[in-house]
């Protein structure tokens, strides 16, 4: 009898390491969680009744008991080296070049991989059962963090594979992927908490934890990249030692890979570089290894850094530089934005001198104040932002911000709506900076496009009396604008030009141009879809408008709001009447195609969503239903369509698949 519970209890863990192995390792999930926590509760039933049977190694036993006092510190049997840095290509070649001549060849090959901003670990295996785990610490002497790891999921407890060396010393990054940072951070700032500066340090406090029940909350991860000491058969390349290691049951970096020469080693650079911001954790450069042991073993190392290894670092996310001050910025729809001016500063690969502070609310987050050092990140193309303040560079004169009473530019009333963040001006289109805000709007590339028509132009426009708003951009005249600074006759006339030739829009574009509050170019198609014509958007009901996919009911509301107010009926036509035009897709032929039939949608649809489907069925002049009925033209029918088919069938309703859902929309 106990025989075969212990086979149940032997079976249950390969299963569920096996399942562990799938979902943290190789990111390829087999079985759903509910049979997964099936079988966990199984074996923590057994395990509680049989406790005879119990072992450390068990996936059942990741969390342990009790905290501990303090950390023990562990000396590494093979010191843990540390990793040269190469900031340019010049560096980058002079390394390859040295190790060339070192080891006397033409060229080398190099295991390329992402260098993962965590923290540096060593586990040890002993007959395949993990013993210790242990931070680098100064690389001879680190500290003893067994109980933690063991936490860490995508961490072995027990390696997989009859050829697993006797004794294994694996050694890693451990690190937070940028979700559950976020997911960190946000339940942190719920609570009242200090949110982490970034994932580096927020692994490693999560680390630095004597309570193993709190690292166990913290979704880390660890990505294995190289081994220290071994006693059993390892292949001769790191290529092929990592994917070993990835067989017996470690993460590897999905992105590892073996290059020739420099310049392949560049393409790699460049490539992950453009793919820094997609990857789902942050890396700060990549570190390249001579491919081949025997070449590692030549080259030997310096001063506790390997001569045939290299971290050539990207260019910093973040820098630490001055506040010189806040200025407050009124937007298109009165938003008023805080904006750091700051001592300029080289982040990201760009020179920062502006941040962005979003809000007052984030001004008292982050605590900051006039004079304060702060932390400014520029990650990828998203805007520089202000992250932290430097407590410890704070200086005796800081000064509290002090947000506006009144609109800084119009001095309206300042509006804020509970529960909302954002402080907004009331002036509407009597504030300049809104009337700003909206002609550049309007004439923005994406909108109607009017080259030449810039900000500082715009500016000037409206502060010389020249134009009030978007309605009076189309009567400015040569003579005009030859009179303003620094405008020759030949600038003002292509001016002019450009003005005169993009009267010619599309219903889009102008409806997007007119900068109705969260109508972007999505929804402004979307509308046009829908409804056709200018007048049957501008005379939609609330009711009407919800209909639109696009559209819910504070968009819906938006929109309504719009078409009510007179001034913006009055600019509306002051644009028509100066010869604003689109020519009209939208009544001819192809709209009406559809004239009279109802359809219905059902199932997935490969290649558009039902949505989009919708609204292009809407566009040829069809009705979309959500049952099936005797009026029903047909049905279309997608991927794993359910009872609506039935229906259909019983109701004798013509029954179609994508492909002629495609055609009818062509
Ligand atoms: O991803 C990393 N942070 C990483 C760090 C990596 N992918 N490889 C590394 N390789 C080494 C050698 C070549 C010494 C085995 C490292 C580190 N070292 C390292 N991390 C911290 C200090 C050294």
């Amino acid at each position: 009898m106990s025989a075969s519970v212990l086979d149940e209890i032997v079976e249950l863990r390969n299963t569920i390491e096996k399942h562990n192995y799938q979902y943290y390792v190789m990111d390829d999930p087999v079985v759903p969680d509910s049979e997964y926590d099936r079988l966990m509760q199984r074996l923590v039933k057994l395990e509680s009744e049989y406790p005879q049977y119990l072992v450390p190694e068990s996936p059942s036993q990741r969390v342990g008991a009790s905290p501990l006092d303090a950390f023990i510190q562990v000396s590494h049997e093979i010191p843990m080296l540390s990793l040269d840095n190469a900031f340019s290509e010049e560096d980058f070649t002079a390394f390859d070049k040295r190790l060339r001549e070192m080891v006397n060849v033409p060229s080398i090959e190099y295991c390329c991989e992402p260098k993962l901003d965590g923290i540096a670990v060593s586990l040890l295996y002993q007959e395949g059962v993990l013993v210790r785990a242990a931070t680098r610490g100064d690389g001879r002497v680190g500290e003893d963090i067994t109980l933690n790891v063991r936490t860490i999921k995508s961490v072995p407890l027990k390696l997989i594979g009859e050829d697993v060396p006797e004794k294994l010393e694996v050694r890693g990054e451990i690190y937070m992927p940028k979700k559950s940072f976020k997911e960190l951070n946000a339940r942190a700032l719920a609570q009242d908490e200090k949110p982490f500066a970034n994932p580096r340090n927020a692994a490693a406090g999560s680390l630095r934890q004597l309570n193993p029940k709190i690292t166990a909350t913290r979704n880390l991860e660890m990505c294995a990249y190289s081994v220290g000491v071994v006693e059993g058969a390892l292949p001769d390349n790191q290529h092929a030692a990592m994917h070993s290691l990835n067989r017996w049951g470690f993460r590897i970096n999905a992105e590892m890979q073996v290059c020739d020469g420099v310049a392949a080693c560049m393409a790699y650079f460049n490539s992950l570089l453009s793919k820094r911001d997609q990857l789902p954790y942050e890396i700060d450069g990549i570190v390249y290894k001579a491919n081949s042991f025997t070449l590692q073993r030549q080259a030997g190392f310096v001063s506790r850094a390997p001569r045939w290894a290299i971290a050539f670092k990207f260019p910093a996310q973040e820098e630490i530089t001055e506040l010189l001050g806040v200025d407050f910025q009124v937007g298109r729809t009165g938003a008023i934005t805080p904006v750091a001016r700051l001592k300029p500063v080289f982040v990201g690969g760009v020179t920062v001198s502006n941040a962005t502070l979003h809000n007052m609310d984030e001004i008292t987050r982050i605590g900051l104040m006039n004079g304060d050092s702060v932390v400014v990140r520029r990650a990828g193309d998203v805007i520089p932002q202000v992250v932290s303040v430097v407590l410890a560079r704070r200086p005796d004169n800081a000064k509290a911000i002090t947000p506006p009473l009144t609109c800084p530019v119009c001095d309206s009333a300042i509006e804020k709506q509970e529960g909302e963040a954002v402080a907004r001006c009331s002036g509407g289109l009597f504030c300049p900076a809104q009337r700003k805000e909206a002609i550049r709007h309007f004439a923005s590339r994406k909108a109607l496009d009017i080259e030449g028509l810039g900000e500082k132009l715009i500016s000037v426009l409206v502060d010389e009396g020249l134009i009030g708003g978007i309605g009076d951009l189309f009567s400015l005249t040569v003579n005009q604008l030859a009179l303003l600074e620094r405008m020759g006759e030949k600038s003002a006339q292509n001016l002019v030009n450009a003005i005169q030739s993009a009267k010619k829009t599309t219903l889009e574009k102008f409806v997007y141009a007119l900068g109705i509050r969260e109508v972007g170019e999505a929804t402004a198609r979307a509308l046009v879809a829908h409804f056709g014509t200018l007048e049957a958007i501008s005379s939609a009901s609330y009711e009407d408008l919800i209909e639109v996919s696009d559209v819910g009911p504070v968009v819906a509301g938006h929109i309504k709001m719009f078409f009510e107010q007179p001034h913006n009926l009055e600019t509306v036509a002051a644009l028509l009447k100066n010869g604003i035009y689109w020519p009209d897709t939208t009544r001819h032929d192809t709209v009406k195609s559809l004239q009279g039939n109802t359809y219905v949608l059902t199932g997935t649809l490969v290649t558009m969503t039902r949505d989009e489907a919708k609204e292009r069925l809407i566009g040829k002049g069809a009705k979309v239903s959500g049952s099936v009925s005797t009026k029903t033209t047909a049905v279309f029918a997608g991927e794993a369509a359910g009872s609506k088919l039935a229906k259909a069938e019983s109701l004798g309703v013509p029954i179609l698949d994508e492909e002629a859902l495609i055609k009818i929309l062509a």
